[in-house]
């Protein structure tokens, strides 16, 4: 990744964003493919999205990417691979090593042994929607399925003993307490002398403290865990989101991080970060940007930052899938924060029945902790968008999915988006309860939005769920960007204000305090499916829920969440 920092003062990265050479291939399957025999005609930039790019709009099939790579010596290699839509299958020097399945997600390919000097690296990327293959892309999805590789790869030389990850957590915010959990791996010497064992120090450096140690490593992969008191140390918060780097090295490796010291908590109606209640205000961003599908540049993350923050925003619910670390990284900068969720859109009983779609999206939850695990930005992990939490059928799977959140982190809440809740049946298995409803866009009118809001509060209590926060996780109506209109009709830039500005104010003035916070639907507007049904009520093929267009020109509703949200902030 390119972090805003160096990652590794030691370890060999060759970062390989930039243009590949490209082929689309189209309608084949990756099996019948001689990778050798390939003829790449184009070139495609990485980041991007091919089907983005005047030459593929729309088009879907099986690509390939190629980029030569440099192996420094014999030692284990790691690629790093940012984002591939939505099935990828890497190649070495015409030899596959791994498949993936879904996109949004980094995933590693292990080089154990490479030939030290030039490589070429093949991707043979798929964008087609087959449930079979990539049962968590789906076309009736509410956004359009960018494919190709979307936010960036790298060639990482492991060595001999490697830093795998590094997981820090806050366990005492007023003590500025930290643990840090070094994961590690290491290659064998050679099968015949069996398990390897080494001694290794380790150092770890933070905000002026440091803990030096040694080891003796036995085996091929281990963690390291330890505490540090970084006393004096500024914490981290949406106001002052102060960020310490924080240096580990183990033998020849090394890695560095940022350390946001927070703890978040939950009383019964707010998130407490540190101790300090926050009022979460902003909206739900899709990574999707006309020009670019999926693969958004750096300029368009740093303007959108820079339109969150202008809007008075601390919150962004990441719909409906994991968002692209760079961005989380000026989250934590901006002290934006962020619900992270895996990708899905509505899915049913059989989706959630199937084991299948059920091993994917929790590979998809692996990775997303994985990526998102250290940015304090990161207060809340969601699931399953929208799914049939409403049937009994579909218990076991949020169980499941939510459970393998809290066994990988403990430390933040977990939720997911209901759109079903007067007869949802999943309460009881999230820590904060999330409301997608849209009064006065498909149900009744703006003036009754007071009335049915109230009613799904009081529905909560009579479900026992009065003492949990209440996140509006999506709420907002459509606007055609320059449509301004006398009537002010549904569609039109003034009435998407107006709705907005009742929410609101119905939430955090009228209800003070009731609310922990409100993403609202949506950021910009999304190109999405162009096939019927869902075509039908969607102008142009685009969800144009938000706030600003698909080029992030901003719509009359711009200016009025901006207005109450720095008004509340400035409370
Ligand atoms: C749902 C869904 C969003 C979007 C929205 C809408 O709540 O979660 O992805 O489809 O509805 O615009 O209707």
């Amino acid at each position: 990744m390119n972090f805003r920092y160096h990652e590794h003062d030691l370890r060999q990265v060759q970062d390989l964003r930039g243009i590949w050479d490209f082929a689309f291939l189209g309608n084949v399957e990756a099996d019948d493919i001689d990778v050798a025999a390939i003829r790449y005609s184009d070139v495609m930039a990485v980041p991007g999205s091919f089907d983005a790019t005047p030459a593929y709009p729309g088009k879907r099939g099986l690509v390939a990417y190629r980029h030569k790579v440099e192996f420094r010596d014999n030692t284990p290699h790691r690629l790093s691979i940012d984002g591939a839509h939505h099935w990828c299958r890497v190649f070495v020097n015409g030899k596959a090593l791994a498949d993936h399945v879904g996109g949004f997600t980094r995933f590693h390919v292990d080089i154990p042994r490479p030939k030290a000097g030039e490589a070429d690296v093949v991707l043979l990327i798929d964008n087609r929607l087959n449930y079979d293959r990539v049962p968590i892309h789906s076309e009736y999805f509410d956004w359009y399925h960018f494919g190709g590789l979307t936010r960036g790869a790298e060639l990482h030389r492991l060595g001999s003993l490697w830093i795998d990850r590094v997981r820090v957590t806050t366990t005492d915010y007023r003590k500025r307490k930290v643990h840090v959990v070094i994961d590690w791996g290491m290659a064998p010497r050679d099968a015949a002398r069996g398990l390897r064992e080494e001694k290794a120090k380790v150092l770890v450096s933070c905000a002026g403290k440091k803990v030096s140690l040694a080891r003796t490593l036995k085996g091929s992969s281990g963690a390291i865990e330890l505490d540090m008191e970084l006393a004096g140390a500024a914490l981290w918060s949406p106001d002052e989101p102060n960020l310490h780097p924080m240096y580990i090295r183990l033998g020849d490796d090394d890695r560095r991080i940022r350390v946001g010291i927070r703890q978040v908590a939950l009383d019964d109606r707010h998130f407490i970060i540190n101790g300090k209640a926050v009022e979460l205000l902003g909206f739900c961003r899709h990574e999707i940007h006309t020009e670019f599908g999926h693969g958004l540049p750096d300029a368009l993350i740093v303007s959108d930052v820079q339109q969150i923050k202008d809007m008075g925003c601390n919150f962004i619910r990441g719909s409906h899938y994991p968002q692209d670390e760079r961005f989380l990284e000026l989250c934590d900068e901006r002290g934006i924060c962020v619900w992270v969720e895996n990708i899905a859109w509505q899915p049913k009983v059989e989706h959630l029945t199937d084991p299948r779609f059920m091993a994917a999206s929790l590979l998809q939850v692996d990775e997303m902790v994985a990526v998102s695990f250290n940015h304090p930005c990161v207060i809340l992990w969601g699931v399953f968008n929208e799914g049939f939490s409403n049937k009994d059928e579909s218990v076991e799977a949020y169980a499941s999915a939510l459970g393998r959140l809290r066994e990988l982190d403990a430390t933040r809440p977990v939720t997911y988006a209901t759109c079903r809740f007067f007869e949802d049946k999943c309460y009881h298995l999230a820590d904060v309860i999330s409301i997608n409803c849209y009064p006065g866009w498909y149900v009744q009118e703006i003036e009754n939005l007071p009335d049915f809001m109230d009613s799904i509060l009081a529905h909560l209590e009579t479900q026992g769920q009065g003492d949990k926060p209440v996140l509006i996780s999506e709420i907002g109506g459509a606007a055609v960007y320059g449509f301004r209109d006398w009537n002010e009709t549904r569609w039109s830039e003034q009435y998407q204000a107006r709705l907005l500005d009742a929410a609101i104010t119905y939430m955090f003035k009228d209800r003070p305090g009731r609310f922990a916070g409100i993403s609202i639907w949506q950021y910009s507007d999304i190109r999405t499916s162009d096939k019927p049904p869902q075509a039908m009520g969607r102008a142009r093929s685009f969800n144009n829920k938000g706030v600003m267009d698909e080029y992030r020109r901003p719509k009359m509703a711009y200016d009025t969440v901006k207005k109450l949200f720095h008004e509340l902030r400035s409370k």
